[in-house]
């Protein structure tokens, strides 16, 4: 479903001019996992929300990840080579139009957004929610800030509260508004949002901590792109600050707090709860569920 909306929003690839959209393309069908876009989906679903209204928002969010993992790949950025377990896309398409590409997908996403369906109550609903994916992708709260500080504290021995903010900014920022916008499009209750943004942001935490672990170990085929890069760009990683042993307890710990904050929406959180559960299964030899 995520797919055919992604391939239904984005200019075809014989649309001129048709270098940026083969570019477009190769990145968002590279085989990623889908994983805010389905936030959105099932924290929508999970207080009432139609699935027709909530796939502009999730494909929306998938474009801005894709965009910033393009971004994130440049030469001036982390300068990787493999992404998705493809070529990064300035590798193939050159480094220019990598860059407008990624413009374009986020100039594409908030396009996206504005068109869908704007009666009321809709069209409210619609505001708010662009707002709180633009706070999350942008600065100060969201990843653009995340990424200036991560690149300002390479090679530095930054405090636990820097690697904390930057967790949040770069990665759990988006992940929140993923399940945020999904239940206000939905028309959520306060209480309801409040539910499900904190556990959006733990969820978010603990993916980017288990990320770090996954680097740090050396598992390119989980990643499915180079491992070992952190190390060797000296980033700051809960990894290095922390221990391997105290980052997989603290991921772990962050996506039991997260189960625990779905409990007031009982079986209606039944595919959130599987989601959690799914990241948990990707700590490396650890986590708490077996299955
Ligand atoms: C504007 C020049 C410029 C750069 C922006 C904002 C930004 C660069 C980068 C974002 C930071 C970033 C890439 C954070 C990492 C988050 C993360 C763990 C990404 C991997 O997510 P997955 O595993 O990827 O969900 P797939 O490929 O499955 O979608």
């Amino acid at each position: 479903m995520i797919n055919d909306g992604l391939d239904r929003w984005l200019p075809k690839e014989t649309e001129e001019p048709t270098s940026i959209h083969r570019a477009i393309r190769y990145s968002v069908f590279a085989g990623g996992k889908r994983l805010r876009p389905l936030l959105v989906l099932a924290s929508g679903e999970a207080v009432g929300g139609a699935q027709e209204l909530l796939l502009p928002v999730a494909c929306a969010i998938e474009m801005i990840h894709t965009y910033s993992l393009i971004h994130d790949d440049l030469p001036s950025l982390d300068n990787d080579d493999m992404r998705r377990g493809r070529p990064t896309s300035h590798k193939v398409f050159g480094e220019a139009i990598a860059i407008l590409a990624g413009d374009a997908l986020l100039t594409l996403a908030f396009q996206v957004l504005a068109s869908f369906p704007i009666e009321e109550p809709l069209r409210h609903r619609k505001i708010d929610a662009i707002r709180e994916i633009a706070t999350a992708a942008g600065t100060p709260y969201g990843m653009i800030a995340g990424q200036v500080v991560d690149l300002e504290s390479e090679g530095k021995q930054i405090d636990p509260e820097t690697l904390d903010f930057i967790h949040a900014t770069k990665t759990a920022a988006l992940f929140s508004a993923s399940v945020g916008s999904g239940a206000i499009i939905a028309g959520a209750s306060p209480e309801e949002k409040a539910i499900l943004s904190n556990y959006g942001r733990k969820i978010g935490l603990a993916f980017q901590i288990i990320d770090d672990l996954l680097d740090a170990e050396g598992h390119s085929e989980a990643l499915r792109k180079t491992a070992g890069r952190d190390l060797q760009r000296r980033k700051a990683t809960y990894p290095q600050i922390w221990g391997v042993g105290e980052s997989k307890k603290k991921a772990a710990e962050l996506i039991d707090a997260a189960l625990e904050d779905l409990r007031p929406l009982a079986s209606r959180a039944d595919v959130l709860r599987a989601i959690a559960e799914r990241i948990d299964r990707r700590i490396p030899n650890g986590g708490n569920s077996s299955g």
